[in-house]
C-alpha cells in the first residue's frame, strides 16, 4: 500500500517522468508542500516563488488571475523554479471536449502547454481531455492531476464519480501524475501521487466554502501525499517563514506515517 512505502520507494513505480522528477525533487529537498501562488501581479508571484522556493515541490498558479501577464515574465519564473528546483503546475481545471481543452493548453497568450509540466483536469467530460492534453505541442515531459474530489462544502461529487475517476486515470498510466482528492480513496497506486488542498493550521474554512484540515489531519488521515497551502502562507507577513513551518510539519508526518 502506497501510504506505507518511502517516495523513494514510489519512484520505481511511477510511469509519467514528471511523477519520477516530482519524487526524487521531494526526497532532495525534504518537501511535500505545494503553494498555491493565488496572487493577481507577475511581481507578487515572482515575489512568492523566490521566497517560497526553497521550501516546495510544487508551485501552483492561475495564470488566468494575473492581471499584467505578459510572456516575459514566464522566462523569469522559468529561472527560478530551475534555480529552486521546484516544479511550475498551472491550475487549469480543464473541462471541455478534447479539441477546445487542447486549444486552451497549448495555444492563447499564456500558451499553458509550453512552460506547465504539470495541470489539473476535470474527469467529468471523460477521456477527450486525457487525449487532447496527451497529444498536444508544448514541453515533452507533461503530467496531469485528475480532480476526484473537492475540499469545499457542497461539491457535487459522490463515490460513483470518484471511482470513475480512479478508473479514467489507470486507463492513462503515462500522463496521470495523480488525483486531487480529500481521503486515501482506493488510490492504492504506489507510482500516482494523491495531491491534496485545504490545509491551514489556524483555520478551519473562509467566507466562500472552503474547508481546512491540519497539515498532520491530511498526511496522516486523508491520506495526502503533497498538500497544497495558499493564503496561509501567501497572506502571511513572512512567507518563507511560514512555508518552512509547513514544510516541517508536513514531512514529519510523512514520517510518522512510513514508519507507523
Ligand atoms: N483548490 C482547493 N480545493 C480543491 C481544489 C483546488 O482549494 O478542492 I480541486 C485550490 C484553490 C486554491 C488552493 O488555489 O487550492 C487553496 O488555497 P487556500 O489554501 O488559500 O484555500
Amino acid at each position: 500500500n502506497r501510504l506505507k512505502l518511502s517516495f523513494l520507494e514510489r519512484l520505481n513505480f511511477a510511469k509519467n517522468p514528471v511523477t519520477r522528477r516530482l519524487l526524487q525533487v521531494m526526497c532532495d529537498k525534504k518537501t511535500t508542500l505545494c503553494v498555491a501562488a493565488d496572487v493577481t501581479s507577475t511581481t507578487d508571484l515572482l515575489n512568492l516563488a523566490e521566497q517560497t522556493g526553497p521550501h516546495i515541490c510544487l508551485f501552483k498558479t492561475h495564470i488566468d488571475i494575473v492581471e499584467d501577464f505578459h510572456p516575459n515574465f514566464l522566462k523569469h519564473l522559468k529561472e527560478i523554479a530551475e534555480r529552486h528546483n521546484f516544479i511550475i503546475f498551472e491550475d487549469r481545471k480543464f473541462a471541455d471536449i478534447g479539441n477546445t481543452v487542447q486549444l486552451q493548453y497549448s495555444k492563447s497568450m499564456y500558451q499553458i502547454s509550453s512552460w506547465a509540466n504539470l495541470v489539473t483536469a476535470h474527469s467529468v467530460m471523460g477521456k477527450g481531455i486525457l487525449e487532447g492534453i496527451q497529444q498536444s505541442e508544448g514541453l515533452k515531459d507533461r503530467g496531469v492531476f485528475l480532480l476526484a474530489e473537492a475540499s469545499c462544502a457542497g461539491s457535487l461529487t459522490d463515490q460513483s464519480y470518484v471511482d470513475a475517476t480512479l478508473k479514467l486515470a489507470k486507463q492513462y498510466p503515462d500522463l496521470i501524475t495523480g488525483i486531487v482528492c480529500q481521503n486515501p480513496l482506493l488510490l492504492e497506486e504506489p507510482g500516482v501521487i494523491q495531491l491534496t488542498p485545504g490545509v491551514h493550521l489556524e483555520s478551519v474554512g473562509d467566507r466562500l466554502a472552503q474547508q481546512y484540515n491540519s497539515p498532520e489531519t491530511v498526511v496522516l488521515e486523508k491520506g495526502a501525499d503533497v498538500a497544497v497551502v495558499g493564503r496561509a502562507i501567501t497572506k502571511s507577513a513572512d512567507p518563507a517563514a511560514e512555508a518552512v513551518k509547513y514544510k516541517e510539519v508536513l514531512w514529519a508526518a510523512y514520517e510518522k506515517r512510513i514508519a507507523s
